[in-house]
């Protein structure tokens, strides 16, 4: 057996069963070996942008690594902004890239890149496979690093994965280490002592189990209970608690984030995503309040958990009101009250809406029990890809919440939802226009000339449903709230991807 036959044989044998691609030459060995492991399904996307935000999305609801074939340097380059989304996200992730052979890589040819300096940059951890023997080994140690909730790169050249190896078999499940839980005795006492206290969840804070031991937290002791601003994946609707993230805003932030006590399960100290122009700091949380850290990662649901044993009550029952289809002339929150009004129990919602989506999770949290999936580290491109990403990993149907600007940065992306028959719906919202930019200009107050509007506006309009429709999605579009949400609701029991334009 090949180097490339033994990683993929090593990684099928560790759990993983998804592969997306977009190969290249030095790739080819490892293409061909997909063939001998069909436990992994090759998935083909276009642009390498959509490669990665696939396995950022699939990995976020898996909680396993899917593989990212990229080619080289340049692949790996093309995919750095959704590889950097998906290390915000702590998704497992295998990013696995091919490299020259040994011999030619000193010939400096057109298409060689620092791809180790690259890749360092990009990802938590790079693993480089230099000879044959030990490819299986490399990836044995990538799938297992990744399954720690990190983006691995490992690199392999084309002459080791042609190189003779052989598989290493999948070490045994580690028992779960014991959690930790030394800080909750201190945290019981900081919250029965300290009116207006804040828990911050996020992470592992985040999952149905985490929520409802915070919930009866906040009924024990009167905490707020909050959410960070960026949740990767949350479990939301239902009989759940209807949690909020921090708002993006720097005043609304710190707004709620002025409290004596701040304890984070699962998050870190929220900070503004930019600095204030007067060059000092976009720090969120006052200097005099005091900030705890409940548990390490591995240990924030169990830890969350002991913590209500101690000082918990039983929580008043979510007072969110199911949704109500809503009638009349498309908003953002019409928009938002479709779509809770349209969720299947058990769907996926993407949100790279940006600010068509700014009411969505205020006006959701009575909808059917759902996972919800936010653009992590605001590099745009995510939420298309990231939805056939979960579609992929689930089969549950999947709505995307995307902003027509956001969307064009893995626009390939439809192409692969309609070719591997994924049931995701976007709505494309549709407002010609970087409307965020253009309420940053004015909160900085630029009064933008021909030129700066220029480069915030669309002016020469997008035709959506013929792009859609280009790539195989069937597309339409929606002039009201009614009529949306009763083609979501339709659109999420077709197994088929659909675009649904509207006008914001
Ligand atoms: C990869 C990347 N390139 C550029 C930006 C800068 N940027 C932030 S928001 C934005 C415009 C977003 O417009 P759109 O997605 O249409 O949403 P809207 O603001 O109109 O709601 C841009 C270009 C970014 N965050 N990431």
């Amino acid at each position: 057996m090949n180097g490339a036959l033994a990683m993929l044989r090593t990684a099928a044998a560790a759990g993983v069963d998804l592969c997306a691609a977009n190969p290249g030459t030095t790739e080819l060995p490892l293409v061909a070996a997909l063939d001998a492991v069909p436990e992994i399904r090759p998935v083909l996307a276009l642009s390498e942008p959509v490669v990665a935000g696939i396995a950022d999305g699939y990995g976020r609801v898996a909680r396993r690594p899917a593989l990212a074939l990229l080619h080289l340097g340049p692949g790996l380059a093309n995919a750095a902004a959704n590889l950097h989304n998906a290390r915000r996200a702590h998704t497992p992730l295998v990013a696995l890239v091919g490299e020259h052979t040994a011999a030619h890589l000193p010939l400096d040819s057109p298409i060689t890149m620092d791809l180790p300096r690259l890749a360092a940059a990009i990802v938590d951890e790079v693993i480089i496979v230099d000879e044959p023997p030990q490819a299986a080994a490399g990836m044995a140690t990538a799938v297992e690093v990744a399954s720690l909730g990190r983006v691995v790169a490992l690199v392999a050249g084309a002459d080791v994965q042609t190189g003779a190896a052989q598989t290493v078999a999948p070490k045994p499940e580690t028992t779960s280490s014991r959690a930790d839980l030394s800080h909750v005795p201190e945290v019981a006492e900081l919250l029965r002592t300290t009116p207006k206290a804040l828990l911050l969840l996020d992470g592992e804070g985040l999952t149905a189990r985490a929520q409802r031991a915070a919930a009866r937290i906040a009924a024990g002791t009167g905490c707020g209970v909050w959410v960070g601003t960026f949740p990767a994946v949350m479990d939301r609707g239902g009989d759940l608690p209807a949690l909020l993230p921090i708002p993006y805003a720097p005043p609304m932030a710190r707004a709620v984030l002025d409290v004596p006590l701040l304890v984070f399960a699962g998050s870190r100290t929220p900070v503004a995503m930019f600095g204030p122009s007067d060059g000092t700091a976009g720090r969120l949380v006052p200097e005099e309040t005091r900030v705890v850290d409940l548990a390490p990662r591995g240990s924030v649901a169990a830890a969350l958990e002991a913590l209500a044993e101690l000082v918990g009550a039983d929580p008043a029952p979510s007072a969110s009101p199911p949704p109500v289809r809503p009638d009349g002339a498309l908003d953002p929150e019409r928009l938002a009250a479709a779509t809770a009004w349209a969720l299947p129990e058990g769907a996926i919602v993407v949100d790279e809406g940006i600010t068509a989506t700014r009411s969505f999770l205020a006006v959701s949290g009575g909808a059917r029990r759902h996972r919800y999936l936010r653009l992590t580290g605001g590099a745009l491109g995510f939420g298309l890809p990231a939805a056939a990403g979960a579609a992929l990993a689930t089969g549950r149907p999947v709505v995307a919440l995307q902003a027509d600007g956001a969307a064009q940065y893995a626009l390939p992306a439809l192409w692969t939802q309609a070719r591997e028959g994924l049931n995701v719906t976007t709505v494309m919202c549709v407002n010609d226009a970087y409307r965020i930019l253009q309420v940053e200009m004015r909160i900085a107050g630029i009064d933008p000339g021909p030129a700066a509007s220029s480069l915030v506006e669309f002016r020469s309009p997008i035709d959506w449903c013929r792009l859609a429709e280009g790539y195989g999605v069937a597309a339409r579009e929606l002039g009201d709230a009614g009529s949306l949400a009763d083609a979501l609701a339709a659109a999420v029991s077709d197994p088929d991807p659909q675009l649904l334009v509207v006008r914001l």
